[in-house]
């Protein structure tokens, strides 16, 4: 390992940084994929195939991406809509040059995702499909030409896939449905075919159900509806490993110590469920929407800072997380800003590097709790 943290470090010293390396610049300090590995768990991060925004070909976010991680996830390019323009035809090319990268700097690729089952983020043209006289065999035979097409390309390049992304309405637990799903004549048959297929096509591979439920309150519904999902899949048999928490934490004000305090018994009891059904769990989407905290930004810092590490003190207490996946590194990129702005308009600080690259408090506050967490076995 420490060949690793050497390589990392020097590769990341090496290239040309449009910002001053002080102390508090990744070259200067262990990464977090090092002090992870330390534990028996890793640290990775989003990234995108677009060159002027969180991607490998922007050297700044590259620079950070080799000091920090271990493991890549694609933010949108494996995703329907990226990859399958049409019915009859894929396109690969911006994921692949994401996959090629992470190989070439010998970084893990998560597969994000095979199914979103909403709607919105599936191709319009799927919403619109005509699934002809056997509409549950026309569907189905989609999903399997889709699911199959991607996991045999890569192959065991890539050993965990988001299999399902986002199938449980968050305000009512109950499950989604799309048109391919109402065309296989329900959601359950959809996305137990979405598993067993990309289990029988990469039977070496981690298999996750990812979703947004979270620990703060407003999700009980959300929680109850993916437990209902994941002891369904536990009970018809199919093949999944993994419960996907994708952590999008939200900050409510000043106290984000009483915050998390008071969050943590309904989560721990969810958690406990959930790993209590035998799944692994995984962060796959970690960042914190900065709400209730004043604008200041060094304020707003230690807030962020000091309520992600409280959630990951109780992320990391369970042995079945290994894996911690940030969606993106830096402030300027972040998909929290165009989304929800803030009402102050003050520029969102969601990420461990600031928008000009600059490490922050989140990203001490991520290396302390994996120090601080109890290590994983082999
Ligand atoms: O960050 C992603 C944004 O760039 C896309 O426009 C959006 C739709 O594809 O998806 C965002 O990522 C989402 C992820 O795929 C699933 N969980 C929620 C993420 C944030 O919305």
């Amino acid at each position: 390992m420490s060949e690793k943290i050497t390589r990392r470090a020097s590769l990341a010293g090496a290239v040309a940084l449009p910002f001053a390396l002080s102390g508090n610049a990744p070259a200067a300090e262990v990464g977090l994929d090092a002090v992870a590995r330390g534990r028996g768990m890793r640290f990775g991060s989003a990234l995108s195939a677009r060159a002027q925004g969180a991607s490998m070909d922007n050297p700044a976010y590259a620079a950070l991406l080799r000091a920090d991680c271990g493991l890549l996830v694609a933010e949108n390019e494996m995703k329907w809509q990226h990859l399958r323009p049409a019915p009859g035809k894929f396109d690969f090319a911006a994921f692949d040059r994401i996959m090629a990268w992470g190989t070439a700097n010998h970084m893990a690729v998560r597969g994000h995702n095979l199914l979103w089952q909403r709607r919105k983020w599936m191709p319009v043209w799927l919403e619109k499909y005509d699934f002809g006289a056997r509409p549950a065999r026309a569907a189905a035979d989609i999903l399997v030409e889709h699911i199959t097409t991607v996991t045999k390309r890569y192959g065991k390049r890539i050993e965990s896939y988001d299999v399902v992304n986002e199938a449980v309405t968050p305000e009512t637990g109950a499950l989604e449905e799309t048109a391919l799903s109402q065309a296989m004549g329900g959601t359950e048959a959809t996305l137990d075919l979405a598993f067993r297929t990309a289990h029988a096509q990469a039977p070496h591979a981690e298999l996750v159900y990812n979703d947004y439920m979270s620990w703060e309150p407003g999700n009980a519904a959300h929680r109850a509806g993916v437990l209902r999902l994941l002891e369904g899949f536990r009970r018809r048999g199919v093949p999944v490993h993994a419960l996907g928490v994708q952590s999008h934490i939200v900050t409510a004000g000043p106290d984000t110590s009483g915050s998390a305090r008071g969050y943590e018994r309904n989560w721990r009891q969810f958690l406990d469920a959930v790993t209590g059904m035998g799944y692994r769990l995984l962060i796959t989407e970690l960042d914190v929407r900065d709400n209730g905290l004043p604008a200041d930004p060094a304020v707003r810092d230690r807030g962020v800072a000091d309520y992600a590490r409280r959630y990951l003190d109780v992320m990391f207490s369970y042995p079945q997380l290994r894996d911690v996946v940030a969606w993106g590194l830096c402030d300027r990129f972040s998909w929290i800003g165009p989304f929800e702005p803030r009402p102050d308009k003050a520029a969102r600080r969601p990420c461990p590097y600031d928008a000009d690259y600059r490490a922050k408090p989140l990203r001490a506050a991520i290396a302390a709790a994996f120090a601080r967490a109890p290590a994983r076995g082999t």
